[in-house]
């Protein structure tokens, strides 16, 4: 009950490297604009496992990962006006305080308001509300969906339609609207234009589904894992080439693209994390008008290069952030046009595991015979 700390079950992760551990923890309540949760359902993204790895240079131990998740609002803390007990909310890692710079700038869907803290595992007043075995133990990118009961602020916290089933729901914290927001919001994909997709793991074959709702002509997937062919096709793709094997002696990938797409594509995105893949992804982009979109993200130390050229004969390299979207005012949306079937979320679901299966979830993504596992908690 509100005001009291709840003793639950929780995938902690002691140190950099280190597999999960399932503890029993204790979730303090909510103070002023924070929400506690009861989770009902995560996701694992690639980024999670990014982080446990030690690639992350924000990643810090211990701490309690997950960042795709849907779950019931259990109690609120003071002045929580946004959702109630009850409520069926979806956790946004990107959060929307509508007040700060970035918010009304309506340039971005990046919030400042929490961004220092939040990158550190705290909530803004600067402590946690995890502890186990007497040790305070790390949010992260302000959600830890990886527990049983979490404590987010308000603004890191949207109520959704309460008939949409959670299993689905979670994965619109991150991966499915990761991609198809890139697609659909950031860029301007038009009738015809040929499409690259770098990396068809839950992102990449988002984007894929949003390039085809835009009704792309060439939609192109690169991908070293060959299992991931019928995957692309699946949601759209037109064409599919693994590097690994598709290139002919001293041919190159970027040669292929081209060649295929009559000069390059107008829009690509990466979706794999890898700078070698970022550059060949510029470089594959149409001179003039070409737009590269990083959605990936690199480990400590990486950097992107390429011939500053390949910008002044007018291709453009950027990035997003979940898609480039506003959680509070656009997840309700979302969650309806899934709920009218406008999109798939269903079928990026290829393993289900318990809490205390966790670990699986993370030797699947490396076997990389997993879309996305969805944990029921
Ligand atoms: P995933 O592991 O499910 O998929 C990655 C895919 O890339 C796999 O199919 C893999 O075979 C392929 N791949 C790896 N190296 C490759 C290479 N050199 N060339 C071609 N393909 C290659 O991961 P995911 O959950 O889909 O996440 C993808 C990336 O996006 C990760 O870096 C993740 O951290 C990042 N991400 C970013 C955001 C954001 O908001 N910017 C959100 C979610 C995930
Ligand atoms: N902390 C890392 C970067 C990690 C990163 O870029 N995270 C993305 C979301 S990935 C979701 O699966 C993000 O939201 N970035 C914007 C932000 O403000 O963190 C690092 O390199 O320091
Ligand atoms: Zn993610
Ligand atoms: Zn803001």
């Amino acid at each position: 009950t509100a005001g009291n700390p709840i003793t639950c079950k929780a995938a902690v992760c002691w140190g950099s490297g280190e597999d999960l551990k399932i503890e029993t923890v204790q979730v303090a309540p909510p103070k002023a604009h924070e929400v506690r949760v009861k989770v009902e359902y995560t996701g694992v993204c690639h980024t999670d496992e990014f982080t446990r790895s030690g690639q992350d240079p924000e990643g810090d131990f211990p701490v309690i990962f997950g960042h795709e998740g849907a779950g019931i609002v259990e109690s609120v803390g003071k002045d929580v006006v946004n959702v109630k007990v009850g409520d069926h909310v979806v956790l946004l890692y990107t959060p929307e305080c509508g007040e700060c710079k970035f918010c009304k700038s309506g340039k971005t869907n990046l919030c400042g308001k929490i961004r220092d803290t939040q990158g550190k595992g705290l909530m803004p007043d600067e402590t946690s509300r995890f502890t186990c075995k007497g040790k305070p133990i790390l949010h992260y990118m302000g959600c830890s969906s990886f527990s049983q009961y979490t404590v987010v602020t308000d603004i890191s916290v949207v109520t959704v339609n309460p008939k949409a089933p959670m299993d689905k729901t979670c994965l619109l914290g991150c991966g499915v609207t990761t991609g198809l927001g890139a697609a659909v919001n950031v860029a301007k994909i038009e009738p015809g234009d040929n499409v690259g997709v770098f990396g068809a793991g839950c992102i990449g074959l988002s984007v894929i589904q949003g390039a085809a709702q835009k009704k792309a002509g060439k939609i192109i997937v690169v991908d070293i894992n060959d299992d991931k062919k019928e995957w692309a096709m699946k949601f759209g793709a037109t064409d599919f080439v693994n590097p690994a094997k598709d290139l002919k002696p001293g041919e190159s990938i970027v040669e292929v693209l081209t060649k295929m797409t009559d000069g390059g594509f107008d829009w690509d995105f990466d979706c794999t994390g890898s700078v070698q893949v970022m550059r060949n992804a510029l470089e594959s982009c149409h001179k003039g008008w070409g737009q590269s979109i990083v959605i990936g993200v690199a480990a400590a130390g990486k950097e992107i290069s390429t011939r500053p050229f390949q910008l002044v004969t007018g291709r453009i390299w950027r990035g997003c952030a979940f898609g480039g979207v506003k959680g509070r005012s656009q997840m309700p949306g979302i969650v309806q046009d899934y709920m009218d079937g406008k999109f798939k979320v269903d079928e990026f679901i290829t393993q289900r595991y318990p809490l205390d299966q966790i670990n699986k979830a993370f030797v699947d993504m490396h076997n990389g015979n997993s879309i996305r596992a969805v944990i029921n908690m």
